[in-house]
């Protein structure tokens, strides 16, 4: 069974074979994780999405990574927050869930995720995690031994406490 971790940290110092980027459907880059993503990576990583034509909102693209340690990043759109009844929930597992799917397609056996959605796109935090890791062990219940490790990397306390508590 894949194990569930969470670390307090910088989702592009990850030595993992993918991390997942919460991007805009355009693919272009942005803020929060996005740009310390694509800053990270160079500029090769803009050339690169240039050709994937953006993304659904719960959908994923895959990319190499560049100059980033992690062989490669998926691109996966979160949902923004209109207060809750316009399937936020569903969106947002989606992206969990079709980041997983794209992971394995390519041999991805760890992967490390960003707080998907609750930065600039105002999810409310403690449920996108519980979110994040009910999708997340599901897959692995359909999957079982697709993926060694799932890393939760937490840029502010309140998220780190919110998965810490999750995976006890
Ligand atoms: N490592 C890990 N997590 C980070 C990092 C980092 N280096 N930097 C920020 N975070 P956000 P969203 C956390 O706003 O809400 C972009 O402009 C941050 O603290 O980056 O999905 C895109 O282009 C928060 O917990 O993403 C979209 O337009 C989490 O990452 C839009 O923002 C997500 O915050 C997407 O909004």
């Amino acid at each position: 069974m894949a194990k569930l971790s969470v670390i307090k940290g910088d989702i592009t110092l990850q030595e993992v074979d993918a991390i997942v980027n919460a991007a805009n459907t355009s693919l272009l880059g942005g803020g929060g994780v996005d740009g310390a993503i694509h800053l990270a990576a160079g500029p090769g990583l803009l050339d690169a999405c240039r050709k994937l034509n953006g993304c659904a909102t719960g959908e994923a693209k895959i990319t190499e990574g560049f100059r980033l340690p992690a062989e490669y990043v998926i691109h996966t759109v979160g949902p923004i927050w209109h207060g809750g009844n316009n399937q936020e929930g569903q969106f947002l597992s989606n992206a969990y869930y079709n980041s997983l799917v794209l992971a394995v397609r390519y041999n991805v056996h760890t992967i490390a995720f960003p707080n998907i959605s609750t930065g600039v796109y105002g999810f409310p935090k403690d449920k996108a995690a519980k979110i994040a890791v009910e999708t997340v062990q599901r897959f692995n219940g359909e999957h079982p031994g697709k993926l060694e490790e799932v890393r939760f990397v937490c840029f502010d306390e309140e998220n780190y406490n919110l998965y810490d508590a999750l995976l006890k």
